[in-house]
């Protein structure tokens, strides 16, 4: 294995028939305290969708605090935690992914992740201690959110655009369908079988979102797709986070941006705990290209939807499913001038 030479980057794996091969390649690492950050960071959302943040202001003791309520519901015997299901879509789930036959080696917990959602919520979705992992699960989601409006104005920046609140709005706003969702992938006993049967942690998928914000403890199995269609390891790292482009934005920027396709992979010896926040716009906002982001020359791609209908169509479809290819534009071809 070649050992890493540049600090601003981190390892990925190539994945050969879902076995890590030697060492090929290397992801965006971005410091969010340095300067550079604002070109880094555009440069990752066009390259790769992916990329992974240090420095990133959220506190360690938010992240720990969390994870272990976490660890403790998913400690719980099985009915005290079904009590807090099934998950349509929001709840506690085990399996099941969405509502049209996905199912994945995991159980998770889905939130709406504003407070005045998860004060409401029952009270069983927070296990034995309900406060304590309310209270935590307040604090990260507000500095993961924080977080993400800092990147998200950096995005905008990079990309010359005036308003440098053109995405964080959309997440700030009261109505905003932000969610939360904390997975635990359990160890596997047979990893093999598992994928002899066609099934792995969770599938390969784009987030619908604007951005998405991922979290784990030490254990591996994310992957993402590079855009040749090669499938790499991320190595965890539980001292950062892990920044996705969604689809949203993909559409937002008219392609500039990929949303990333990723997947997790189920480990055999040891269980993996993610916590992800996907930063949603309001139902009724309008998304499409912004016209400052078409070039001269270029067509906006994308029809013009709500997030409201987009989410309609996304509940129809498979995990795997392109969700925009029912908002691309339809180009002409040579043909229809004949
Ligand atoms: C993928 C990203 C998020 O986990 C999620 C997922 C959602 C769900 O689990 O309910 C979806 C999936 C995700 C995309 C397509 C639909 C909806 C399952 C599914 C098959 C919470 C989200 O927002 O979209």
């Amino acid at each position: 294995m070649v050992v890493c030479s540049k600090p601003a980057l981190d390892t990925f794996f190539l994945i050969n028939d879902c076995k890590p091969t030697t060492f090929v390649f290397r992801i965006p690492v971005i410091d969010l305290s340095k300067p550079d950050a604002q070109t880094l960071v555009v440069k990752a959302c066009e390259e790769f969708g992916f990329f992974k943040v240090i420095n990133h202001g959220v506190p360690m003791e938010f992240i720990s605090m969390l994870e272990s309520e976490a660890v403790k519901f998913f400690s719980l015997p099985q009915p005290e935690k079904e009590k807090a299901g099934p998950a349509n879509p929001f709840g506690y789930g085990n399996r099941k992914i969405g509502l049209n036959g996905d199912i994945g080696w995991i159980e998770y917990i889905l939130l709406r992740s504003n407070p005045e959602f998860i004060s409401q919520k029952s009270l069983s979705i927070f296990g034995e201690s309900p406060e304590l992992f309310r209270s935590a699960l307040n604090a990260y989601i507000a500095a993961v959110k924080r977080m993400s409006c800092e990147i998200l104005e950096l995005l905008a920046e990079g990309l010359g655009i005036e308003q440098r609140n053109v995405f964080s709005k959309l997440l700030m706003k009261e109505e905003s369908d932000c969610l939360f969702r904390i997975n635990h992938y359990p160890p596997c006993p047979d990893v093999q079988a598992l994928t002899r049967s066609n099934m792995i942690g969770f599938g390969e998928h784009t987030d619908p979102q604007i951005i998405s914000v991922l979290h784990s403890n030490n254990t591996s199995g994310l992957e993402i797709s590079l855009r040749d269609g090669t499938w790499v390891s991320v190595p965890p790292d539980q001292n950062s986070f892990f920044i996705n482009v969604g689809d949203s934005l993909q559409v937002m920027t008219n392609g500039r941006f990929k949303s990333v396709k990723h997947r997790v992979l189920a480990n055999g010896s040891q269980s993996r705990v993610s916590m992800i926040f996907f930063g949603g716009p309001p139902f009724d906002e309008k998304i499409a290209p912004l016209q400052s982001l078409i070039e001269e020359g270029e067509e906006s791609l994308y029809e013009e939807f709500t997030w409201c209908e987009y989410k309609k169509s996304a509940y129809k479809l498979r995990l795997a499913d392109n969700r925009l290819q029912h908002f691309e534009k339809l180009r002409a071809t040579a043909a229809d001038g004949l």
